[in-house]
């Protein structure tokens, strides 16, 4: 192979978009993996165990929710009046009063933090619907609010449109007020046609958000909920949705305080065959425990295929909120918290492969609070303040790890590798830049790959290490103390290969190295 320096000057656009594609062979790829599970078993090798993992992909559904990278989860509902945070489903529906409900200034709010989507409470465990559901007479319907001819949901749906977020639904299936809970069928019908309503009268729905708690019934006995049948009604009505936590396309993160692991993949080993969750699998999915410490390293993946099973792409999500509690409490209007806190969530989930979900419980009069959306503000400020791309490339190059230039596959402005274990990009600057920030991208479209990394500056005379870490995802967001250069270079010191003679593209994607300086460290 030729292997001549492929040196790309950047556009206008300040991030360079460096695409390299890796291949394990000189085999020039086919076609780009299917989304779907990949089975793993005992017989596997470990390098076909490798080759597995790095073949894994996200649904199209999953990627565009990855892209969302920022929503707003929003906590209104009966405990908002009766100042709880779970309420026991006998409340009277009178309490249900907002005194200035306006869904366009929660959107506005949600909006000046950069936030792009947003998830409503339709129903919490107290049953009480914030549309007015024919199934129930527990909901808006019956409440003093616009005469009881109001709809949240629907005045909610309306303002993300026209703001421009996209707009999901929050159902609890546990309900403390349906008579019919505990009496399982009748309930899960009762569910589905709430389900059906929600899916079928606010247009597009982005995201389904399944809670897994659980109780028993007025008759004693506890609900057996129907996940597949749920999930076979979300997939008829509304094909993109996302069916997350307890559900097949985001994970939780294992925890409410804005905390992700170190290496957060996306690509996850589970047991058996199983994706319907259960009181026994809470995170979502048979064999998956989410809060477990490792869940997607080779050493897991080599375990869990041992005893059998498959291989999902399954993205975290990071909730957390924006206050003490989930709901609004006037108690804790000073216990917002503080924008280095909520700095210090946003780059370890939205700059962590995760989503995050940020939780903002608008008060009595409907609104979000003064000092919620004062927060909001500040922190969209100083996000934006330092993701400025002001800076451009004059050259990029790539080597493997004998030093040899990758070669060039021109129709897919791609570079090819016989290794991708160690490679080790430069970038040249065209004009020195001061920065603390730094952002690495994997294009995940073509999976997850990349186990270990480092980052080094010019220091003059010689490279210097700023940075390492792990996983990348489909965003990796670095802090560091200033420095000033014209040139860095992205070492990858380890990447799951998807192996030779494989029909699927083992690509490896790098794109959107950005460096930035955050003006507030
Ligand atoms: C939990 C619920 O019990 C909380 O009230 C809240 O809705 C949280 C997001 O999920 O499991």
């Amino acid at each position: 192979m030729t292997a001549g320096p492929v040196r790309r000057a950047a556009g206008p656009a300040a991030a360079a978009v460096l695409v390299l594609a890796v291949l394990a062979s000189c085999a020039r790829p086919t076609a780009p993996p299917a989304p779907g599970p990949v089975g793993i078993g005992p017989d596997d090798t470990p390098a076909e165990l490798e080759a597995k993992a790095a073949r894994v992909v996200p649904y199209p559904r999953q990627l565009r929710w990855q892209a969302l990278e920022f929503q707003a989860f929003v906590h209104f509902g009966m405990n908002t009046f009766t100042d709880r945070e779970w309420g026991e489903g006998t409340e009277d529906p009178k309490l249900f009063n907002p005194t200035d409900f306006d869904a366009e200034q929660w959107v506005e709010a949600v909006k000046a933090a950069g936030i792009r989507g947003l998830i409503v409470t339709a129903k919490h465990h107290d049953g009480f619907c914030l549309w007015p559901s024919k199934f129930t007479e527990q909901s808006v319907k019956n409440s003093p609010w616009k005469d009881g001819n109001g709809d949240i949901v629907g005045d909610v749906a309306e303002a993300c449109r026209k703001g421009g977020l996209a707009f999901g639904v929050y159902l609890s299936p546990w309900d403390r007020h349906e008579p019919s809970y505990g009496d399982s069928p009748r309930y899960n019908g009762h569910f589905k046609d709430q389900l059906r309503e929600l899916l079928t009268q606010y247009g597009e729905i982005s995201e389904v958000w399944f809670d897994g708690a659980c109780g028993e019934g007025p008759n004693g006995k506890r609900q057996v909920y129907d996940w597949p049948g749920y999930f076979a009604l979300i997939r008829e009505l509304q094909p993109n949705a996302v069916i997350s936590i307890m559900g097949p396309d985001a994970r939780w993160i294992g925890n409410e305080a804005g905390v992700t692991r170190e290496s957060e993949w996306s690509v996850i080993p589970v047991l058996g065959d199983d994706d319907a969750p259960s009181e026994k699998n809470p995170g979502g999915i048979a064999g998956l425990d989410a809060q477990a410490k490792d869940l997607g390293s080779m050493e897991r993946i080599a375990e869990v295929a041992k005893r059998g099973g498959r291989l999902l792409w399954y993205p975290g999500q990071v909730d957390v909120s924006i206050r003490p509690g989930w709901f609004y409490h006037a108690a804790e209007d000073d216990k917002v918290k503080s924008l280095d806190h909520l700095l210090d969530i946003y780059y370890t989930s939205v700059g962590g492969n995760a989503q995050l979900l940020l939780n903002i419980p608008p008060d009595k009069r409907g609104r979000i609070h003064e000092n919620d959306a004062r927060r909001l503000k500040e922190l969209g400020d100083r996000l934006r303040a330092t993701f400025v791309e002001t800076f451009d490339w004059a050259s990029v190059d790539w080597t493997q790890e004998d030093g040899r230039d990758m070669d060039p596959v021109p129709e897919r402005d791609a570079l090819v590798a016989e290794n991708i274990r160690e490679l080790t990009g430069t970038y040249v600057l065209t004009d020195p830049k001061r920065f603390n920030v730094a952002r690495i991208s994997e294009d995940i479209g073509g999976g997850q790959k990349i186990e270990a990394f480092a980052l080094d500056i010019w220091d003059g005379s010689d490279w210097r290490e700023i940075t390492r870490g792990t996983t990348i995802g489909y965003k990796k967001l670095l802090r560091f103390p200033a420095v000033k250069t014209d040139r860095v270079r992205l070492r990858i010191l380890r990447a799951r290969s998807s192996g030779s003679g494989s029909l699927f593209l083992p690509i490896l994607r790098l794109f959107d190295l950005g460096l930035f300086l955050d003006p507030g460290r």
